[in-house]
């Protein structure tokens, strides 16, 4: 499957600050890779923990750096295209996650614009691709976007770290968002939504019966800088790294490699340090 987007698409992209939905895989492939992962949740989510942290904090960001098939994932043709289409030919991963809802759950995401807490700035050089592993639906708790809201600036955000919040510090937009006119991102397993960092999300419960399982990639090009720290890591998943303002880091061969599992940690506290900046209560990267 080739994923460049035509004109109408990236024109619909740039004053939306969204694109849906966008075949990347065929459901058979999905399931494939949503059976794999689900593979790896029983190989490593035993208690004691096997791992240095629990599963989920591996899963909710730098996975590719663990994770053979998030590495691969992360690195699909098809995906790619479309993500070149907005952004150009040269491509880092600087985070990749899975975002999984259980089963009827109480777990939501707030109101958010992600680029707030990452350092990066208000930047139009970065790319969410949200990959629908099952259903996303709204009975699942599909993302919903406010078309335009991309182009505010970023706006002020509270946090609350709200245990019901999937999101690390519980973060809400602080200003009134125009929640009727938000367009639910409905999504079959091997679909995508790209979303701008500046756009205006959030997501409700999942109260179906099955889980919502999502592969989420935040691609930048190498003209973005990380503001809140001297070093910031990514990975070159197209063209040419043309800048030095990221460290480059591999992605996984294998599962869980002891080399891996440093260049995690190294990843992960200086993430933790940029994310957690001002924030009065630690940071929750379990959910
Ligand atoms: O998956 C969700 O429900 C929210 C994801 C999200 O906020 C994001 O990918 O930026």
């Amino acid at each position: 499957m080739t994923g460049s987007l035509n004109q109408v698409q990236t024109r619909a992209y740039q004053d939306d600050g969204f694109l849906f939905p966008i075949r990347v895989m065929d459901e058979a492939n999905a399931a494939d890779y949503r059976r794999r992962i689900e593979a790896v949740e029983r190989d490593y989510a035993g208690d004691p923990a096997p791992l240095r942290h629990p599963l989920n904090t591996y899963m909710r960001q730098g996975s590719h750096y663990v994770l053979s098939l998030a590495n691969q994932l992360s690195r699909d043709p098809a995906i790619l295209d479309a993500v070149e289409s907005i952004l150009g030919p040269d491509l880092l991963a600087w985070s990749v996650e899975f975002f999984i809802k259980e089963a009827g759950t109480s777990h939501i995401v707030s109101w958010h614009q992600d680029l707030t807490y990452w350092g990066l700035g208000e930047t139009d050089e970065e790319v969410t691709a949200w990959l629908a592993l099952s259903p996303a639906t709204v009975e699942s708790g599909c993302m919903k976007f406010v078309g335009g809201s991309h182009k505010n600036a970023i706006v002020p955000h509270n946090d609350t770290f709200d245990d019901n919040n999937l999101l690390s510090r519980g973060q809400e937009i602080a200003v009134d968002v125009a929640e009727d006119d938000a367009v639910d991102v409905a999504l079959q397993p091997g679909e995508m939504s790209l979303h701008h960092g500046r756009m205006f999300h959030a997501s409700g419960p999942n109260v179906s019966d099955d889980r919502r399982v999502a592969f989420v990639v935040r691609y930048i090009t190498p003209q973005v800088r990380q503001h809140g720290a001297d070093q910031d890591f990514a990975t070159l998943v197209r063209g040419a790294n043309t800048t030095n303002h990221f460290t480059l880091l591999d992605g996984a061969r294998s599962d869980f490699e002891p080399a891996a599992l440093d260049t995690f940690d190294r990843v992960f506290h200086q993430h933790a340090q940029v994310l957690g900046a001002g924030a009065e209560q630690e940071m929750n990267y379990v959910r």
